[in-house]
Formats: C-alpha cells, sequence, structure tokens
C-alpha cells in the first residue's frame, strides 16, 4: 500500500542552526530537505544544512550505548543498555557528590546548539556550579560586556521594522556571510546591505566582503582595542557624538573622554598598522551615517584583550547614540514564551564558585556562571584540583581547546568521563561511557538561539537510528536518576512546561512552527519607557549605559576600555621574534564544516579535503613554498602540517591556519588529532584576560617550513 507523501516543517541544527527547512518524508524514509520559502530565512540553506540527511544516514553514526572495556583510550566497547549507561553515569554522580561535593563535576557542552538550557539546568540541579562552554572566548565576552554596559544584549537590526536599515554597517572580526553565526542570519545581513551606504570591514584578511566595502582596515590581530579608542577619540575630540543621548542616557562619559585622550589616531596608527587616514575616517563615517550598526566577531573574542576592546566598542555604539534606535542596536524583546533560558534559570544556582572563575570573575556572575575550561584542563593534567568526573554533551574538547596536550593529559586523569554525541570523536573515544545522540532530523525541541526575537519548533522528520536519543530526553533521563524534582515525566511534558507563558503546548506550537516577535510587535527605545525600569533607563545599576561600568570596578578592574598588547607580538616579546618571525592566526571559519564536524560526509569533503594555512606569495616565494605544498606551521607549544594556499590579501607576516581539523578516517582513539590540529599550537596560559580568562587563538608567534 502506497504511504501517503508528507511534508515536516522543522528548523536546520546543522550548525548554529535557524534555517527554516521543509523535509519530504515518502514512503516513510526521508526523500529531500530544502529551505522553507515561508520561514525567517526565506528558504536559503547553506551546503552544510543540505547534506543533513547524508550526516544523519552515516554508517560511522553511534547508534548504541557504550562502555569501555579495557584500559582507557583502548578501543575496545561493548554495547549497553540505556538503563545500565544512565544509572551508571547518575550512580558515579552521586558518589563523586558524596565523596568530594557536588563541584567535583563538569558538565560540558561545545558551541550553542539550542539545547543550552538543559545543559545549565542539569548542571544546576546537580548541585555543581562548573557548567563548562566555549564561552571564555566564544559569545561570554559579547554576554559579559552588554550585561554590564546596557543591562541587556545587542544584536544588529537587519530587519528593518522600525522604519530604518542600517545606513552604516561595520563587520568587526567576523564573516557573518558564512558563518551565520549565533542565531544571526547571513541572508538578514546581505539584504540589509544592499540598503547600506556605507560598509567598513575591520579584518587582517581581506575577505569575501572586501569587494563590497568603502573601506577596509587591515588590522594587525589583537590590537583592536587600540583601533576602538582612536575612533573613540576622532569622534569626542571632533564633537561627533549624539549630545543628547550622552547627557541623558550614558554614565561616565567624561571619563571615558579622558581615557582616549591617550589614544589620538596616529598613536593607533602605530600599534594597528592601519593608517590614520582610515582610522579617521572610519570613526567619522560611523558616528555622521547613521543609523549604524557593528557586527562583532569571535576573533575580537579570542584575545587577552577581549573585555576592554569590546567595551570600546559598545561605547562607539552608545555615545553616537545608536543603541535601541531603528537600524542601530538593539535589544530584541522575545516571543511569548519569555526568554527560553528561565528554564535554566529558576533552578536555583550552586553557592560554590566554579573553578577559575575565583580568578576570572566576570565568569561568576550571574545569571551563566560557569567554570574556566583551560584552568580545568591545566589542574587536571597536573593530577590535582577539583573536577573529578565530567559529562560532555556535544563537544570535542581534544580539538576544540587550548594546547591539545595539556587538555588530553587532563582527560586521561578524570576518574569518570561520559560523551554524548552523534560521532566517536576523539573526545568519545577516551570515554568510560559513550552515549549516542539522535540526529535533529530524528529530533522534537524548540529551537532557541539568538538574536531571541523567535522560537522554533524542530519537528523530527523519523524516528531515531539505532538507540539514539535526542538530547533532552538524554538530560531529562539522566536528571531523573539523580534530582527528580527538576525533570519531567516525559519530553512531551518538558517542552509543554517551557511552552506555558505562551498558552500553548507542544503539538499546537509543532504545527505552527514559530513563536515570534517582529514588525510592529517589537518595540524600540525601550529605555524611553517603563520596559526595563519604570520611569525608563536601562537595566544596569546606574540605570544608563555605562561607559564607566560599575560592575567592573566592583570586581576590582579598570571601569574604562583600555588597550594592552598581545603578549605574542613582535612589540612585547621582541626576543622571541628571531625564532618565530610570523604573527599566526587560528580558525577563520571553513563554509563547508562546522568546526570538528562533517570531515566524514563526502559531498562536504570534497569542496575542501585538506586543511589550508594561506601564506602570503611573497613569503611562500622566500620560504621555497608553492601553492599546494603541505607545510609545518610551529609554535613554542608544538607543530602541525596543513596545506599551503597563496594568499595575497593579508599582510606578509601573518599566517593563517584552519581550526579544528582531525581525520574521521585515521586510526582510532586520536583519529589523526596531532596531525593539523591548530590547538596543537595555541596556548592554555599564561596569558588571558584578566576578567573572563579568554585566550589568544587569533594572535600568536609561528614559524613556518616546507614539510
Ligand atoms: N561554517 C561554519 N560556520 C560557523 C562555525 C564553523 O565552524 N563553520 N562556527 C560557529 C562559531 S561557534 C562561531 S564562534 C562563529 C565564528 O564566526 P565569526 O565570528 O564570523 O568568526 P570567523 O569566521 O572566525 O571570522 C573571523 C574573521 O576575523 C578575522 N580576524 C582574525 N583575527 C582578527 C583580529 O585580531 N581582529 C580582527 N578585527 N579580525 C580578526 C579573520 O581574518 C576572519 O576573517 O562561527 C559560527 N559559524
Ligand atoms: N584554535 C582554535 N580553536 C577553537 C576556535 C578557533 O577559532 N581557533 N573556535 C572555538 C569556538 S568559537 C568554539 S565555539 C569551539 C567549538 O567547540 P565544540 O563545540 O566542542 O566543537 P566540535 O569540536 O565540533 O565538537 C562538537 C561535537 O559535538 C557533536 N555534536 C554535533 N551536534 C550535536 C548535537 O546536537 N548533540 C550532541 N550531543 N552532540 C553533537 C559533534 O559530533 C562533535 O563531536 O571551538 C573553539 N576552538
Ligand atoms: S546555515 Fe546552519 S541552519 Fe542554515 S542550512 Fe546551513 S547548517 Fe543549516
Ligand atoms: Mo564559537
Amino acid at each position: 500500500m502506497d504511504r501517503p507523501e508528507k511534508i515536516i516543517k522543522s528548523v536546520c541544527k546543522s550548525c548554529h542552526g535557524g534555517c527554516g527547512v521543509l523535509v519530504k518524508v515518502k514512503e516513510g524514509k526521508i526523500a529531500k530537505i530544502k529551505g522553507n520559502p515561508d520561514s525567517f530565512t526565506r528558504g536559503t540553506m547553506c551546503l552544510k544544512g543540505l547534506s543533513s540527511l547524508e550526516d544523519a544516514n552515516h554508517p560511522q553514526r553511534v547508534l548504541y550505548p557504550m562502555k569501555r572495556k579495557g584500559k582507557r583510550g583502548g578501543c575496545e566497547w561493548e554495547r549497553i543498555s540505556w538503563n545500565e549507561a544512565l544509572d551508571t553515569i547518575a550512580n558515579r554522580m552521586k558518589e563523586a557528590t558524596v565523596r568530594h561535593g557536588a563541584r567535583s563535576i563538569a558538565v560540558l557542552q561545545g558551541t550553542g546548539r539550542g539545547y543550552n538550557r538543559y545543559t545549565f539546568r542539569f548542571a544546576r540541579s546537580l548541585g555543581t556550579p562548573n557548567i563548562g562552554l566555549p564561552a571564555h572566548f566564544c559569545y561570554g565576552p559579547r554576554l559579559s560586556v552588554f550585561g554590564m554596559m546596557v543591562g541587556g544584549r545587542l544584536y544588529c537590526d537587519y530587519h528593518g521594522w522600525g522604519g530604518s536599515y542600517p545606513k552604516t554597517q561595520i563587520s568587526w572580526g567576523k564573516q557573518l556571510e558564512i558563518t551565520n553565526a549565533d542565531g544571526e542570519m547571513a541572508v538578514w545581513f546581505l539584504d540589509s546591505l544592499k540598503k547600506a551606504k556605507h560598509l567598513i570591514l575591520i579584518d587582517p584578511r581581506a575577505t569575501r566582503l572586501a569587494p563590497k566595502s568603502d573601506l577596509w582596515l587591515k588590522i594587525r590581530p589583537g590590537t583592536d582595542g587600540a583601533l576602538a579608542l582612536a575612533m573613540l577619540h576622532v569622534i569626542i575630540h571632533e564633537q561627533l557624538y549624539d549630545k543628547d543621548f550622552v547627557r541623558d542616557w550614558t554614565y561616565g562619559f567624561d571619563q571615558l573622554s579622558e581615557r582616549v585622550r591617550d589614544y589620538p589616531p596616529e598613536r593607533a596608527a602605530e600599534i594597528t598598522w592601519v593608517p590614520k587616514d582610515k582610522i579617521v575616517e572610519a570613526a567619522r563615517i560611523f558616528a555622521l551615517e547613521k543609523p549604524g550598526c557593528i557586527q562583532i566577531g569571535e576573533a575580537l573574542e579570542a584575545s587577552i584583550h577581549t573585555i576592554h576592546t569590546l567595551m570600546a566598542i559598545v561605547s562607539l555604539m552608545a555615545i553616537t547614540g545608536n543603541i535601541e534606535r531603528p537600524g542601530g542596536m538593539v535589544n530584541w524583546i522575545p516571543p511569548d514564551t519569555g526568554p527560553m533560558e528561565d528554564f535554566a534559570m529558576e533552578v536555583p544556582p550552586p553557592r560554590e564558585t566554579p573553578v577559575g572563575a575565583e580568578r576570572f570573575r566576570l565568569l561568576n556572575q550571574p545569571p551563566f556562571a560557569m567554570c574556566h575550561l583551560p584552568t580545568v584542563f591545566k589542574e587536571l593534567s597536573e593530577d590535582k584540583g577539583t573536577i573529578k568526573l565530567m559529562h560532555i554533551e556535544g563537544s570535542n574538547p581534544l580539538v576544540a581547546y587550548e594546547n591539545t596536550k595539556v587538555v588530553m593529559k587532563g582527560l586521561l586523569n578524570l576518574e569518570f568521563l561520559s560523551v554524548a554525541d552523534l560521532y566517536m570523536s576523539p573526545t568519545a573515544e577516551y570515554a568510560d561511557i559513550v552515549l549516542p545522540v539522535a540526529h535533529w532530523l530524528e529530533t522534537d525541541d524548540i529551537y532557541d538561539m539568538h538574536p531571541r526575537f523567535w522560537v522554533g519548533a524542530i519537528n523530527k522528520a523519523r524516528e531515531p537510528r539505532g538507540e539514539a536519543w535526542p538530547d533532552n530526553k538524554i538530560f531529562n533521563e539522566l536528571g531523573k536518576r539523580i534530582a527528580p524534582d527538576y525533570w519531567f515525566q516525559d519530553v512531551e511534558e518538558m517542552l509543554n512546561y517551557q511552552l506555558r507563558k505562551a498558552k500553548i503546548g507542544w503539538s499546537e506550537f509543532s504545527q505552527k512552527g514559530v513563536l515570534a516577535k517582529t514588525g510592529s510587535d517589537q518595540v524600540y527605545y525601550k529605555y524611553k519607557t517603563d520596559y526595563w525600569r519604570k520611569g525608563g533607563g536601562f537595566r544596569t545599576k546606574t540605570g544608563k549605559v555605562e561607559l564607566y561600568s560599575t560592575l567592573m570596578e566592583e570586581l576590582g578592574y579598570d571601569p574604562l576600555p583600555n588597550y594592552c598588547e598581545p603578549a605574542e607580538s613582535p612589540y612585547s616579546a621582541p626576543q622571541l621574534e628571531g625564532e618565530y618571525p610570523f604573527i599566526l592566526s587560528t580558525g577563520g571559519r571553513i563554509p563547508y564544516y562546522f568546526h570538528s564536524q562533517y570531515r566524514q560526509i563526502l559531498r562536504l569533503r570534497s569542496r575542501q579535503p585538506n586543511p589550508l594555512v594561506q601564506i602570503h606569495p611573497k613569503t611562500a616565494d622566500r620560504l621555497g613554498i608553492k601553492s599546494g605544498d603541505w607545510v609545518w606551521i610551529e609554535t613554542e607549544r608544538g607543530r602541525i602540517k596543513q596545506v599551503a594556499q597563496l594568499f595575497e590579501g593579508m599582510d606578509e607576516r601573518l599566517i593563517t591556519v584552519q581550526a579544528s581539523w582531525y581525520f574521521p578516517e585515521f586510526p582510532a582513539p586520536d583519529h589523526g588529532l596531532w596531525e593539523s590540529n591548530a590547538n596543537v599550537l595555541t596556548s592554555n596560559g599564561p596569558s588571558f584576560d584578566p576578567a573572563i580568562g579568554a585566550t589568544p587563538l587569533r594572535s600568536l608567534f609561528c614559524k613556518i617550513y616546507k614539510y
């Protein structure tokens, strides 16, 4: 009998996610995935999303819970039942809590995948403050600075709901056009760009945006703080700022003016290698051609100076009067569900300090306190410290975190490690228990990511393969075994609960597909209303935009933006320049991959089979390197090899390597972890951003030579 064809509406989650999709199911099988023209992303999809079925059907997916036999990393596995797997993990966690306290457990998640709220709720319900995310160098700095300065979040207004689109756009250390980072979708950005008068690109490399930009500031990596301070200098000195907004709605303008006096554009030009005229021009355009917005990239966060750099950039947004203005930077109001993270926040936070957060104190700020993973791995590698047991839901620390040798030593010293993943990543290979995770095509959940004006229904198009479970079910079933008060009968009850404020149940929401606040439902200039505060104002201590941060002051840090030189640079460590003559940047994103994922997907791998290191043609010529040669890249930590790609659009002294490479086709357990993984080169200390503990993934010293 013919089974009817069905079209399932869902949200792709093959990266951070966000693209509306239509999944065609024929005779019970998924036949095709395409973009949904009636969604926020208007039918667009990237090749990763279009390859989702190949991913879901891949023969190497983990399909059953497994426990380790023999020694850790010995690659001998035994299939076990879900009950045995969950009971084992739960019992180990309870035991650890009795023996060492709940703080001995760390719960890790990688980049945002729309289930962060489960990770946080789970860790809180265990009683551990040690939630571990890459947030010290990714998105955490932005959220911290937005929080301390404006009491909320700031997103570029690409949507024009207030009647204006950005006239000036700055793309600062970001490739949104290929990364769709943090739920801010490239399609919105590129469409709004057509309506903009100016695009300013601030990047050491000529990215795909360079031909579209009227100004490209070819900055030396890690010096963005000096550039932003000099732009502030120009705007303040030339009186180009928004005087009414500054007078009525900012705190600390005089101190900021005093501070930027130290950063005239000629000084910044020396530091940043950007000509003075271009700095002045960029500042004038941003101050005069309004409204304007700034898209901030992860490159500015993976720096030992991220917090003060971002403070200077938010000050630029503020003194030009671009905050909460149509076409500027807006803190969207959430749909009727309320902020989805309330699901985690309603569980009382543990009182203890997360590991490392006594030193990097911004990591210990409500509502998102978390541990500092470089500290966790360092302590573990020295066989000391607090953490004994780790559960990892969707992260691959052996590839993702600084200094792979240290991370490996640390993982090996854990008493117990459980990993929930779709594949046997190098990290999963070293686990005691591996849990099989369902693909998003096999999952029912609520999609919630930035920029938070909408939530969408992820609707499963088929049952999970093997015995895989969705992440939400894993957290719920594990949670029930340890802290039943906070968990639910089943996933449907948990989804209904999260939708209760919107007065809609999961089944109705899953049909509807989306809840959003758009168009006239959105509100601008919220600080002029009672929205955040009675009588108006921002949700900060002073009620103003804090150019001078009272929180930074309270925590013992410089309350005003400032600049400091990268730790490995020709100016700060000239003695090393002889041996390591190049500036190394790691991690510009690859369109066909998402971090360490998808090297096993042929359709994607065929686009770029090998890791690429970008070298300026003149540098390559001097070193006898030709395009396509394998090249060693070496730092004080170690060396890796990647394939040379000659690239003219950057300084001759810069070398950029791709991050996140391992080779699933290489033998277990390491799968080529040491061959080309950029984090063999990076450092997990001693230099960190003093407030949040970020590390310099984008500005290190290196040497290169032919393989
Ligand atoms: N396809 C794909 N998309 C992704 C990801 C992926 O792995 N693949 N990862 C996701 C994640 S978690 C994140 S955090 C985002 C990151 O995405 P983005 O924030 O867009 O960051 P990158 O792509 O790394 O681009 C950073 C740009 O900054 C430049 N840059 C490097 N150092 C500096 C510097 O010191 N100053 C300045 N001004 N620029 C610098 C680089 O040359 C590069 O062009 O992407 C997300 N999207
Ligand atoms: N040198 C250098 N290092 C970097 C960066 C850089 O630019 N340079 N970027 C950093 C940044 S910004 C980030 S965010 C981190 C990212 O770090 P991670 O998020 O740890 O990224 P991955 O290494 O891809 O590991 C993710 C794992 O989760 C699995 N997975 C995918 N989807 C799901 C799911 O839905 N559920 C579950 N349970 N598992 C899933 C994948 O198979 C994979 O094994 O890397 C960081 N590391
Ligand atoms: S950008 Fe992300 S959400 Fe959109 S299709 Fe690609 S992988 Fe899927
Ligand atoms: Mo990230």
